[in-house]
């Protein structure tokens, strides 16, 4: 009995504590959109925005997350438009500056939604797109396990919690419940999912019927669920004589109605608990007890916004299994336009702030100290705050040494390749080695591993799973080429067939270093014309500055006979416009190994970012050479001199990919009339584009001596006259090369592909579709027409 009351004492200073920081978590939170929005000056007459009520049905959660549940080792991905919560948080903390506050939604200010890349604060999944960050936590914990089992990483760290702060229309997002799925299948654990249940979306009310079948679904999957209904006012009252009928009225009240009585506040409660319980006396007796201010009190009062009930709810769970809180909150909670279907955008008036302020006790002057408007004392606000598990270990990010890659990767020899085939080749010879690089290496693929070639990686290198499972094929000695075994030192994690889980999985692997302290190579395999499906995901990956390398067969039309459906036509303007991502187009398997050697390390330095190879499965002679060290760095700098040009020569081709030899049969032909035309082989318009650009950023910018170092295009391009025509081709899009006309004002006769659909083989397809020797060198005559 003794003990007792010290840890009751204790408990109701730290919720005492805890009620303070909410307070001020959801005034900076406010402040912050305020400030944005009206008291700095607007040059471009643009909205600046922010979201007050969604950070407000939060405040509750994240304060008893980051204050006081949350532990160093656990990782947090925010709602989007709770970033002004989570950077009131960390101002508290010490991790971000006023300044920044300041400007929030300003150039080097604060960041709109969270980011890991542009905030200062220690962010740990950046958000944005909503459902990604959520699955995001999932494949993070995926990753920290996986970590783990092999113990690359360090060994003393323990295992976090990953946590996503979820808002409930989220969840309207197909491909939260493609994670769920994948997540159930590889056993996932120590995961939460905490939904902002405040049943209101950007345009409304959320519909009633849908959370009963939600909570359902996690448990479907194997989730614990966690429901934070009613806060500790409410169930007061509802112990009470008749309170039973005031629960049941609440529970049948449509969340349209409950959310309009929370924005009329306590008359309008009365009137509506009058109409329909007025028979129960002891429901008139809580009505006759409760003013309305404190009618409105206690009819908000849900749990998620009731610190000691979120507490209870996170306090209850110490094991791993994956649990999801659905915290009923609303949205809006404690600001004037609480509850209104239109408060998503909606911002406090002058006159509304200035009355909010008011009621938090801030005086002019003092909307940004750390403690105005609090009873505790500064003292023991910033003991309680230092004290705050999560900010004991310093600074979140992890590092981890980068793997040396060999001068040279294995190169196959075969005479005749593809180099989707080149690729498995290239991976099973480094599976076949005890190396630093070959334990780094973690593949995974949305069920095309077989087809995409990496069935050789993974029958020396195994699945990954949690635990041992034999290969049932392999047991009852049925005759397969795959050999499946699954166990905890599986290098291949295999996925369904969802290439958003796919890009998310490599988004957490590809940032395991800066995550768990341990660092992987991430190759992830996928036909390339569903880059498209999981677009999104991909650019959410990149932007986090998550390294990894896609592998993406097979390209364009050349797919040939398999179908039109499958031809990928522009997916070399995605390698050229997306940011982070470095993209690639090797003709054959020699030049292949040149870029993934080259890709391996550009994954890990500071200033890379993640790889595209856009491979073909289209079997082609292999040319018999040796590469020099200058042809290799050609081919990474994105191309190559196949026949050099004669010194100021009208003609060149340019080639990518696939229809290389078509290029190569045009060049022989035309050759016989332009003596001297070059046949340019590409592998990267994308790095070309880039660096072309740069160089002409950088010249400028240049005072004095303009730097005429060319970039590697204009170099290429140098030795052929200022008027030559260039005929481009490649199995997709033709605007990926046209723009080489630019690069000297040369024109250019562009072929490639603008519509798809048609299967056939390749003579037909590259006859159809003008890519074919003849129609080369038909453009070749057309350009000098
Ligand atoms: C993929 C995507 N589509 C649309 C948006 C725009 N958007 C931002 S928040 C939001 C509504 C979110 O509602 P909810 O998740 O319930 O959050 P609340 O504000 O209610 O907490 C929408 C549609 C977005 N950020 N991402
Ligand atoms: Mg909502």
């Amino acid at each position: 009995m003794t003990t007792i009351a010290p840890v009751r004492e204790l408990r109701g200073q730290r919720l005492r504590m805890l009620r303070e920081l909410e307070r001020k978590v959801l005034w900076l939170s406010a402040w912050t959109v305020h400030h944005a929005n009206h008291l700095r000056p607007n040059r471009d007459g643009l909205k600046v925005g922010g979201h007050q009520a969604s950070c407000a049905s939060l405040a509750t959660v994240m304060t008893a997350l980051y204050f006081s549940v949350l532990r160093p080792e656990d990782r947090v991905a925010v709602k989007p438009h709770a970033s002004p919560v989570f950077h009131a948080i960390q101002y508290l903390f010490g991790h971000q500056t006023k300044d920044k506050l300041e400007r929030f939604r300003a150039l080097g200010g604060a960041q709109s939604y969270p980011s890991r890349t542009k905030d200062v604060d220690d962010v740990d999944f950046s958000t944005g797109s909503v459902g990604l960050g959520v699955a995001m936590t999932l494949f993070a914990s995926l990753v920290q396990d996986y970590v783990r089992l092999k113990t690359l990483g360090d060994e003393q760290r323990p295992t976090g919690r990953m946590v996503a702060l979820v808002g409930d229309a989220e969840l309207d997002e197909g491909n939260i419940f493609e994670a769920l799925l994948e997540g159930w299948k590889h056993d996932v654990r120590n995961l939460w999912w905490v939904i902002d249940y405040n049943r209101q979306s950007l345009d409304g009310v959320v519909n009633d019927r849908l959370f009963g079948r939600i909570g359902e679904m996690f448990e479907l999957v194997g989730w614990r669920v966690v429901i934070l209904k009613y806060g500790k006012l409410l169930e007061t009252v509802f112990a009470q004589p008749d309170g039973d009928h005031l629960r049941q009225w609440i529970d049948d009240c449509p969340n349209s109605l409950y959310s309009a009585l929370v924005f009329k506040g306590g008359a309008g409660w009365r009137e509506a608990l009058t109409r329909d319980l007025n028979q129960y006396p002891g429901v008139r007796r809580i009505l006759e007890q409760h003013d309305d201010a404190a009618l409105h009190r206690l009819m908000t009062n849900l749990a998620g916004n009731d610190m000691q009930a979120v507490l209870d709810a996170f306090e209850g769970v110490s094991d791993d299994k994956p649990t999801c809180f659905i915290a009923y909150t609303i949205k809006g909670q404690g600001l004037p336009f609480a509850g209104h279907k239109d408060n998503h955008s909606g911002l406090m008036t002058l006159d509304q702030m200035a009355s909010f302020k008011k009621g938090m006790t801030i005086a002019d002057g003092q909307e940004w100290d750390k403690f105005a408007g609090l009873s505790a004392t500064p003292d023991e606000l910033q003991a309680f705050i230092a004290e705050a598990p999560f900010n004991t270990a310093g600074r979140r990010r992890t590092e981890a040494p980068v793997v040396a890659i060999p001068a040279a990767l294995p190169r196959p020899t075969d005479r005749k390749s593809s180099t989707q085939e080149g690729f498995g080749k290239i991976l099973n010879a480094i599976a076949a080695e005890d190396s630093d690089l070959a334990r780094r290496i973690v593949t995974t693929s949305p069920d095309v591993t077989v087809s995409t070639n990496l069935g050789p990686w993974v029958n020396r290198r195994g699945l990954w799973a949690h635990t041992e499972a034999e290969d049932v094929f392999r047991e009852l000695k049925v005759v397969s080429a795959q050999l499946w075994r699954k166990t905890p030192r599986g290098q291949h994690l295999e996925l369904g067939i969802a290439e958003n889980n796919l890009f998310i999985q490599l988004a957490a692997m590809g940032l395991s270093h800066q995550l768990f302290g341990a660092r992987l190579l991430p190759i992830g395999t996928l036909y390339d014309p569903f880059i498209n499906r999981g677009l999104d995901a991909l650019n959410y990956a990149c932007y986090q500055d998550a390294r990894f390398m896609i592998v993406a067969t097979p390209s364009g039309v050349t797919l040939a006979p398999e179908g039109g459906a499958h031809q990928s036509i522009h997916t070399p303007l995605i390698g050229i416009g997306q940011p982070g991502l470095l993209s690639y187009e090797p003709a054959y398997v020699d030049e292949l190994a040149v870029l993934m050697r080259h890709g391996l390390d550009y994954m890990q330095q500071d200033k890379g970012g993640s790889v595209y190879l856009r491979l073909s499965t289209r079997s082609l002679p292999q040319p018999q050479r040796t590469l020099s060290p200058a042809q290799e760095a050609d081919i990474v700098a994105g191309g190559y001199w196949y026949a050099a040009p004669e010194a100021g020569a009208d003609i060149a081709i340019v080639a990518m990919g696939a229809v290389t030899p078509e290029a190569i049969a045009a060049h022989e032909s035309v050759a016989r009339d332009f003596a001297g035309a070059g046949l340019l082989v590409l592998t990267s318009p994308d790095r070309l584009h880039a660096d072309w650009l740069a160089a002409q950023r950088h010249r400028g910018r240049t005072v004095g001596r303009i730097d005429t170092t060319p970039s590697p295009v204009e170099r290429l391009l140098a030795p052929l006259s200022r008027d030559a025509r260039l005929v481009t081709v490649l199995d997709g899009h033709p605007l990926a090369l046209s723009w080489l006309g630019s690069v000297r004002g040369q024109r250019v006769v562009p072929l490639g592909i603008e519509s798809f659909g048609q299967s056939g083989d390749i003579p037909d397809l590259y006859r159809t579709y003008r890519l074919d020797a003849a129609a080369i060198v038909d453009a070749v005559a057309r350009s000098i027409g």
